[in-house]
């Protein structure tokens, strides 16, 4: 008889972090359930959560180490992958430099505690500077404008959703992705409290999104005009005559160059690139002054255009000068329980490091993915010739694929350590199987342990909930075996890489790790692991306090808030020139970003259920007058074309998009990957395809991609392509996914 049981673990996957319960028979999960003990998700969890067991036991999942031979794949020991793998490292190094050496940090993994801390002490280790993130696809707009204002990245401000008056929300849609920056299960239901309570919910989007459906009100946006918004929504705070009041003005600095920074944007001149009636915006600005407590908010519709720093710079000094910033009902500063603000310290005086492409800033020590393939492609000092991706997808999830695919085949060694097989591995020369999250140990990823960005704080831990699959290894025992191979040491330390090998040893079961956390805990003063195993349904922390931040935790030189950083002044003519060319851009299409419920980014499509039906692709969605202008009808297949390239796909029309804006879900463009036997079926197209990259192409400062606000034609499909109706049927194990 098979023992039936249960663990209670915490999702991975987004920054929700819901509770879940998994019953087990035996060794196998059989069902995963919300758990409605939870402290703070109380039985709320989405569908990925709820079918994360289908993932991890995929039949397509890699198992053992896998070695390039005669351009095929084959099986080899643990022993000779870390061998062979070390050896070229060492030789890498040798020959050219640590920097010809890099690592691809996905953000799959990036949703754990240890394998981020591991990949950077890799990097570091082996002496190099060429530690590649997402976080230049999603955020590091945010990270540089916090490093300015409040003197550390980790400093994020975000909404006191439980007590707003006015959240106007921009770039964002919570009812799909759950949200960024803040850690929120059932995001609708709590944004549905502040209309209960009579509070206004305002979504500004190009698109009317799902979550517009179901809470809030929806003012459409031109595509990368939200600086222009935010600008404009200054002026018109400053018209009013706002001022910081006299307690405020005494915690923050620059109030006069930031008024004179927003001068010239006048809402009528905003409205021209926006297409948001001053009128409205006026009112929009009176709803958040007249609130008791409100909220400027916005995610990556934002982050991901061509001037995301300036609009969240301006969003940020909008809720300082208004007295929203730290008050109750407006944005507050949690705190996380290792809080490592003051290591993360940002010095203004300081040069920032660049990349060895075009002088690029790095962002915490991060080289930005839109030069990635120069780095590989352009001799010289420092060429990138060997990269480690450690989770990730860079070929379908950085922008031009096309360049970046091309540049993978110029490496000399590349290595992913992943679950599966994937598009940017296709050609690698080792597959390391890493570990799915249901098989390590955690305590949450850094936003929420670091950072605090909870509104309702919580500390959880969960044990793994299945051993490590066949031989698949947590990633940091194999980055540890790696530096170890390559002859270097974890940050550089022989006593820590020492400690730590010690604490992982052969690496077959997660006992590591859970020494590796028992230690960050008591750091932290939450105990060890007897005290961590009681967390099973999260502990709730002290709550947020208003007025604990300002003049009180800011890590700038002076301890004020910078709201008019002088290197931030300075892209004012940049930002000129962005708006003559939305002026001369008005009649253009541009294309948008958006996320799907049955997507996760580049890997839920491996699964029979989420891409069944109509699901089998990506869509490109176009409002039904820009269809008619183009002669083009709902179904068609069309090709969409932008400086970069092209792709071809079917055509859904609807007046959920602003005329002049489609959208194109990403995370698409499986067919390389034969590995992946469903996703390689599906005939979605790679909406990075048509992204451009290199140092020219990214916002200065941030090094973000830009991946919204794309110019785009669309026409009418030539070649017609026969396209399989649905998938072929896979001996697959039953899913229990249900719509
Ligand atoms: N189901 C699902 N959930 C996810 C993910 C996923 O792929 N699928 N990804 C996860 C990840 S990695 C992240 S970083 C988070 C991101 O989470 P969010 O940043 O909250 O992302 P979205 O909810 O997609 O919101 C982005 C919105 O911006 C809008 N938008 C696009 N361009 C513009 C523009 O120029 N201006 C304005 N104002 N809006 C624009 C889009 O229409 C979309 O509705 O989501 C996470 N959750
Ligand atoms: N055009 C466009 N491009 C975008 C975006 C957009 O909105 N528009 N969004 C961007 C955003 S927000 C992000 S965060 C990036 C994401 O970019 P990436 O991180 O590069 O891509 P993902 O699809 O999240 O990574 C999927 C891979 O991670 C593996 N994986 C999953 N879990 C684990 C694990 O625990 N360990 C290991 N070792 N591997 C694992 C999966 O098997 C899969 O192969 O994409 C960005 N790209
Ligand atoms: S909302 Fe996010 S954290 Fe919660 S179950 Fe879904 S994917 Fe997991
Ligand atoms: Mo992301």
């Amino acid at each position: 008889m098979v023992l039936t049981t249960h663990k209670y673990t915490f999702c991975r996957i987004c920054e929700a972090a819901c509770g879940l319960k998994a019953r087990l028979e035996g060794d196998e999960v059989v069902e995963i359930e919300p758990n409605a003990e939870h402290v703070v998700s109380r039985g709320y969890a989405c569908i990925k959560g709820l079918t994360a067991h289908e993932f991890r036991d995929s039949p397509d999942r890699i198992t053992q180490p896998l070695k390039r031979v005669d351009g095929g794949y084959k099986p080899i020991p643990w022993q000779q992958a870390l061998t062979e793998i070390g050896a070229k490292l060492r030789d890498l190094k040798q020959q050219h430099g640590a920097d010809s050496i890099g690592a691809y940090l996905g953000n799959p993994p990036s949703m754990s505690f240890l394998p981020p801390l591991f990949t950077q002490g890799m990097i570091s280790g082996l002496g190099s500077s060429k530690l590649y993130h997402t976080g230049s696809q999603d955020c590091n707009n945010k990270f540089v404008v916090a490093e300015r204002l409040y003197g550390s990245p980790q400093i994020q401000p975000f909404p006191d959703i439980a007590r707003t008056q006015c959240l106007i929300a921009v770039g964002s849609n919570p009812a799909i992705s759950k949200m960024s920056f803040i850690s929120l299960p059932h995001p609708v239901q709590r944004l549905q409290d502040i209309e209960r309570r009579g509070g206004r919910v305002v979504w500004v989007n190009p698109r009317r999104t799902e979550t517009a459906g179901q809470v809030g009100e929806h003012v459409f946006i031109r595509p990368d005009t939200d600086v222009f918004f935010m600008l404009a929504f200054l002026h018109e705070v400053l018209a009013r005559g706002v001022v910081p009041s006299q307690g405020l003005s005494s915690t923050m600095k620059g109030f006069d160059a930031l008024a004179q920074f927003s001068r010239a944007w006048t809402p009528e001149r905003a409205a021209e690139v926006t297409g948001i009636d001053a009128s409205v915006l006026r009112q929009l600005v009176d709803a958040y002054l007249d609130a008791d407590g409100a909220a400027l908010y916005c995610s990556t519709g934002v982050n991901q255009g061509s001037n995301g720093t300036i609009a969240f710079w301006i969003q940020e000094a909008i809720n300082a000068i208004t007295g929203n910033l730290d008050r109750a009902g407006g944005t507050l500063v949690g705190k996380g329980v290792l809080d490592t603000t003051r290591q993360t310290r940002f010095d203004p005086a300081a040069a920032v490091a660049t990349a060895r492409i075009g002088g690029v800033p790095l962002v915490m020590d991060t080289v930005p993915a839109g030069v990635l393939a120069d780095d590989i492609l352009a001799d010289g000092e420092g060429q990138l010739r060997a990269l480690v991706m450690v989770g990730g997808n860079p070929v379908l999830t950085c922008a031009n694929s096309a360049r970046l695919q091309q540049a993978f085949g110029e490496l000399e060694l590349l290595v992913a350590i992943d679950l599966v097989h994937n598009e940017s591995a296709a050609n690698a020369d080792y597959i390391l199987p890493g570990s799915h999250w249901l098989e390590r140990p955690d305590i949450p990823f850094v936003f929420m342990t670091a950072m605090g960005t909870m509104p309702d704080p919580v500390f959880q831990y969960s044990d793994p909930v299945l051993p490590l699959a066949g031989l698949a290894r947590e990633e940091p025992w194999i980055l540890l075996q790696l530096l170890d191979a390559a002859g270097a040491n974890l940050f550089g330390s022989r006593l820590v890489q020492w400690l730590a090998k010690w604490a992982y040893g052969d690496g077959s079961d997660t006992r590591g790790s859970q020494r590796m956390l028992a230690l960050l805990s008591r750091v932290a003063r939450q105990g060890g692991l007897g005290a961590l195993r009681k967390l099973v349904h999260g502990k709730l922390l002290a709550a947020n306090e208003a007025g604990s931040f300002l003049g009180k935790r800011l890590v700038t030189p002076d301890g004020l808030l910078n709201l008019a950083p002088g290197d931030l002044l300075q892209l004012a003519p940049r930002l000129e020139a962005s708006y003559q060319l939305a002026l001369q851009q008005r009649q253009q299409l541009k294309l948008i970003s958006r996320r799907e419920r049955f997507s996760h980014n580049s890997w839920t499509h491996n699964h029979p259920s989420y891409v069944k039906g109509q699901r089998h692709t990506n869509y490109l969605t176009m409002n039904p007058e820009d269809g008619v202008a183009r002669g083009l009808c709902d179904g068609d297949r069309v090709r969409v074309s932008s400086e970069q390239g092209s792709v071809e796909l079917p055509l859904k029309l609807s007046d959920e998009m602003m005329i002049g804006a489609v959208t194109l879900p990403h995370g698409w463009g499986h067919q390389s990957a034969p590995q992946l036997r469903i996703a390689s079926q599906t005939t979605g197209v790679n909406a990075n395809i048509l992204a451009s990259d290199g140092a020219a192409s990214l916002e200065p400062i941030s090094g973000m991609s830009q991946l919204n606000g794309i110019v785009v034609e669309v026409t009418q499909a030539i070649a017609v392509e026969q396209l399989p109706a649905a998938i072929a049927p896979i001996a697959w194990p039953d899913a229990s996914i249900v719509d």
